[in-house]
């Protein structure tokens, strides 16, 4: 039997391990079931490691193997350890992921010596207690499949504990003793069903949901509440409906709903008789308001597809709407409501099961049909069972019953009962003060209120800084006034300032819904903030927009007329003409690329998460427009721009020209450059990340299209999935048939036209540091002459020099990208010197100090450079031991490598202008940087494992970048300890949502 075969040939593998003294044992895939009890005679084991077997149990003479400091059993099917285990004393590393152990024994608390232990993808469901004993643990990773619901109130005696990673598991809240890990340096919650204000908490990064869990602390209070949102056409009935659930009056002849207005409504759950509060948001009908309104559904909430029967569902799109909200939240529970339903009308005729079967019964959970006007008694039909119906699906939400910290909560209701829209900020620190909230922890509470979509505030901007929205529907029915403008779609989305006033201030509309002109300054923000506009350039306007905002800003809340000389034009995007600007588009993209450019094309394909369908993002075009709007070709004058509903050409300097078409529900890049990878990965990246984090049923496959031969003679035609064909690849497979004409193609040809699968531009570069160098010094001194330029500073330089500036871009942008998460809790960019560079000299060093400096992600600058020589803020002293050093080594190669090539451009990205002497300093400092490092590496070149090869498997690139970042999060929590401020780094949000730290110059800029 082939068990007894692999029993035997192991049993002898012991026994030659045993005859040699091995100290180290590897069993790896295969199809033991499990282990000769001859284990246990292998006593000088100081590491085993049996990965993707069959063991469901472990014999007792494991006991004997005292002198192991590393346990890897991962990947079998262990069921249980035996007791045994506790007496592996000098143990070190336990790894025991995806097993299916239940629990462990009690002998586990023996093991002192232990600092690390895996446990994820097991079955435990509840902590198992012997892990509180191992006080000496410093990761403890217990996710994933194990399914742990809860953590257990005294976490906090892993008081060592630097890693917790509670990845992919079913927690909804944490214990408030976990912010007593005082030691604690990163947490990983990601893909667990967080509370809504946890999740918020945990996107700000550790510091935040320490603070929220003390604030738990305190006391907390159980929320029933959610959200009621009535969607649907014009004129159906929503506003009449959110009337009748609330018990308003009739009113004849409503005004149409212009942007959304919120009123509570209270139900009651059938079961239990819990009472709900649902905030009902009722939405304007009209088309142009889609894009915007989509903004605003999130979780938790019960959502109201509401039409008229009198239409039929196939007018009232009903199908589309679910898909809306489908799209965006893939869990939401829906209700199809019929309105009209008096005995006169027409009887609600739309085919269920149809719905059902597209949709599912989860999400569509019932079709209802009501009269929202009263009859003669005053009664309205079938709205008592409506509500019924709302409150048993309000109270099955699972966000439902969640605790949130009491001072915040009361904080939270005193603000959303005041009667103003908006407040200052002062005012809210106060109110918060009132209710024991220091502003430290208010300014949280803020945050994570605009991440529920409660309230908006923005604080690194320096118009909106100052003030909070309290009410979204005050703000988005300004923004639907734009929209609606008649005058504004005529002109293709242009708009001046002046008219935007008029818009906002329309005499002929009743007082409520006019804004006083203080305000349009900060709407004109906000919906630059939304992604619905930005200000283009118009030669005779003033060039500093800002820091005339920012006078006007100061002035919040003091009614007063802007300034006379604010006139700005910006445009808005979904206005734009629907029709291709044929003469612009040849002008600006000719139909061959020119000599010496290369053309890639990328097609992102955007499809439902849940069946792979093609589907449409709504409004994902107009938010494209704006933002990339950097790249737009008007950026100087905005008469140069070209772009229509469904196109877009963007220029980015050296990085080449690109062509976006809008085509059927994909978005299709062209790119021609002398290295058209790094833009063409920039723009791929933005819609990929766009499509993916706004609609959540959403996913945006990266295609390339097919090339010569092709069977059809039609090159681009047929399209690969790019994830697939490096699968492929990695499977030794050379070639890959053609979707359309089933010509097998060539991989690595096909991939050419794929950023996402080319290898790190960094270690190319690196690997011809000295010529790049030189090429780059050279751009360097051409740039310096043509620097206040806004286009065209590039032309000058030969198609060499470009495609080594696109290169070094490209290199950046990939190490802050493998970076992104470490962002979250401090800087990423510093370099270092040794304080006594003699040291070099001492081959055996134990522990040498360094001078570390951090530097600006925005300038790509160090701070003193920034601050003035003399201003030391940024700037640090630090012993590292030698072992540290080797260890980190290949990370900080590539960091300090990466610093030297961004340095020459990285002042002319920025306007700033480096003098000669400066400039000089910061290479001096970066080489001898580098010189320490290859002290140690011993000239083992460029850091071999550099985020695993190109070809590497996604886990052993995985783990590359999860090493380099335990080194950067070292670096961090040092520095943080010396200097909790960074030097005056400022954390600031791209619109990615993606941290990044900057001197505060830059701070407006996001
Ligand atoms: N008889 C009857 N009339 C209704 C009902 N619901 C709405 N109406 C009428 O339909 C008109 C439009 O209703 P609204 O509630 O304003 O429609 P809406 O869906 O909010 O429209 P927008 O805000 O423009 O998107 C109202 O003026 C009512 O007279 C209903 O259930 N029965
Ligand atoms: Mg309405």
């Amino acid at each position: 039997m082939a068990k007894d075969k692999a029993y035997a040939r192991v049993d002898r593998k012991f026994a030659k391990a045993h005859r040699s003294g091995a100290r180290k044992l590897d069993l790896l895939a295969g199809d033991l079931t499990e282990l000769p009890e001859s284990l246990g005679q292998l006593t000088q084991l100081q590491s085993l490691t049996i990965f993707g077997n069959k063991l469901t149990a472990l014999p007792e003479s494991l006991g004997q193997l005292t002198q192991l400091q590393s346990l890897r059993i991962l990947d079998n099917q262990l069921t249980a350890l035996p007791e045994s285990i506790g007496q592996l004393t000098q143990l070190q590393s336990l790894m025991l992921n995806s097993n299916q152990l239940t629990a462990l024994p009690e002998s586990l608390t023996e093991l002192k010596a232990l600092r690390k232990l895996y446990l994820h993808d097991n079955r435990f469901r509840v902590f198992p207690n012997p892990i509180l004993g191992l006080t000496g643990l410093e990761l403890l990773a217990i996710g994933g499949r194990n399914g742990l619901t809860s953590l257990p109130d005294s976490i906090d005696r892993l008081a060592n504990l630097e890693t917790l990673d509670l990845g992919n598991g079913e927690l909804m809240s944490l214990p408030s003793a976990l912010a007593g890990l005082g030691k604690l340096k990163r947490l990983v919650l990601t893909g667990n069903p967080l509370n809504p204000e946890l999740a918020a908490a945990y996107n700000e990064g550790l510091d935040a949901v320490k603070r929220y869990l003390r604030a738990n602390a305190t006391g907390k209070v159980v929320l029933n509440e959610a959200k009621l949102i009535l969607i649907g056409e014009g004129e159906v009935g929503k506003t009449c409906l959110l009337g009748a659930l609330r018990g308003d009056p009739w009113e004849e002849g409503r005004p149409t709903t212009h942007g959304i207005e919120i009123k509570p409504v209270k139900v009651t759950a059938p079961a239990g008789g819990m009472e709900i509060t649902l905030n009902g948001w009722d939405f304007g009908g009209q088309p142009v308001y889609r894009p915007t309104h989509q903004l605003f559904f999130s979780a938790p909430a019960v959502y109201l597809v509401v039409w008229k029967p009198r239409e039929g569902p196939q007018q009232g799109f009903v199908k589309e709407w679910i898909k809306l909200v489908k799209h965006r939240e893939p869990e939401a529970k829906i209700l199809v409501v019929a309105t009209h339903g008096g005995p006169k009308e027409r009887q609600p005729d739309i085919d269920r099961q149809e719905i059902w079967d597209l949709f599912g019964k989860d999400t569509v959970i019932d079709f209802l049909s009501v009269e929202s006007k009263p009859n003669e008694k005053g009664e309205r039909q079938d709205i008592a069972k409506l509500k019924d119906v709302i409150a048993r699906v309000a109270a099955s939400l699972p966000e439902m019953g969640r605790s949130v910290p009491k001072h915040w909560h009361e904080a939270r209701k005193r603000l959303r009962q005041s009667k103003e829209a908006y407040l200052p900020l002062d005012r809210v620190f106060a109110i918060c003060k009132e209710h024991n909230i220091e502003e430290e922890d208010a300014r949280l509470l803020l945050r994570i209120c605009r991440r529920v979509g409660d309230m908006i505030y923005y604080e690194h901007d320096p118009v909106l800084r100052e003030i909070v929205v309290i009410k979204p529907d005050w703000l988005a029915t300004a923004m639907s006034f734009v929209l609606e403008d008649k005058q504004t779609r005529e002109s293709h989305g242009l708009v001046e300032f002046t008219r935007l006033g008029e818009v906002w201030n329309d005499p002929s509309r009743p007082a409520e819904s006019r804004y006083h002109a203080s305000l349009h300054p900060l709407f004109l923000r906000l919906m630059e903030r939304f992604d619905l506009s930005y200000k283009v350039a118009v030669p005779t306007e003033p060039e500093d927009a800002l820091s005339l905002w920012q006078r006007v800003g100061r002035t919040l809340g003091i009614a007063r007329q802007p300034p006379a000389e604010l006139h700005y034009t910006s445009l808005v995007a979904q206005l734009v003409p629907d029709v291709r600007p044929e003469l612009d588009l040849a002008r600006e993209w000719s139909e061959l690329a020119s000599n010496g450019d290369h053309q890639q094309v990328q097609i992102c394909r955007i499809v439902e998460t849940q069946n792979g369908r093609s589907a449409t993002a709504e409004g994902l075009f107009f938010q494209l427009i704006v933002r990339l709007h950097k790249y737009s070709l008007g950026r100087a004058s905005y008469r140069q721009s070209v772009h229509w509903q469904r196109g877009l050409v963007l220029d980015d300097d050296y990085n080449g020209r690109a062509l976006l078409e809008h085509v059927g529900n994909d978005i299709r890049i062209t790119v021609r450059a002398p290295y058209p990878q790094a833009f063409l990965a920039v723009l791929t990246h933005e819609v990929k990340w766009l499509v993916e984090s706004f609609w959540k049923g959403m996913r945006c496959d990266v295609m390339v299209p097919c090339i010569e031969p092709c069977g059809r003679k039609a090159p681009g035609t047929g399209l690969y999935e790019v994830q697939k064909l490096v699968e492929s690849k990695r499977d030794g497979h050379p070639l890959y048939p053609c979707p359309v004409c089933n010509k097998w193609q060539d991989i690595d040809c096909l991939l050419r036209n794929a950023p996402a699968a080319r290898p790190d531009s960094v270690v190319e570069l690196l690997a011809e540091f000295g010529t790049v160098r030189a090429a780059l010094d050279g751009a360097r001194q051409q740039l310096m002459v043509l620097r206040g330029e806004t286009m065209g500073r590039f032309d000058k330089l030969d198609l060499g020099t470009q495609r080594i500036l696109s290169k070094v871009d490209d290199a950046f942008t990939g190490l802050m990208t493998a970076f992104t998460d470490e962002a979250k809790e401090g800087p990423r960019l510093f370099s270092f010197v040794p304080v006594d560079p003699g040291f070099l000299d001492r081959p055996k060093w134990l522990s040498e100090k360094f001078r570390i400096t951090l530097w600006c992600e925005r300038s790509r600058l160090p701070l003193p450079t920034l601050n003035g020589k003399d201003d030391n803020r940024g700037v640090y002293e630090l012993s590292l031991p030698r072992d540290w050093f080797v260890t980190a080594a290949p990370f900080l190669k590539v960091l300090t490598g990466t610093l030297s090539l961004v340095v020459p451009v990285a002042s002319s990205a920025t306007k700033l202008v480096l003098d000669d002497a400066a400039y000089k300093g910061i290479e001096k400092q970066l080489d001898l940087g580098q010189k320490s490092l290859d002290s140690v590496l011993k000239g083992s070149g460029i850091a071999g494992d550099w985020l695993g090869h190109g070809d590497a498997p996604d886990v052993e690139r995985g783990a590359a970048i999860e090493a380099h970042g335990a080194v950067l999060r070292q670096v961090q929590a040092w520095l943080k300890e010396k200097d909790p401020g960074f030097g005056g780094l400022v954390r600031v949000q791209n619109r990615r949502q993606e941290f990044l730290w900057v001197h505060p110059q830059f701070e407006k800029e996001y």
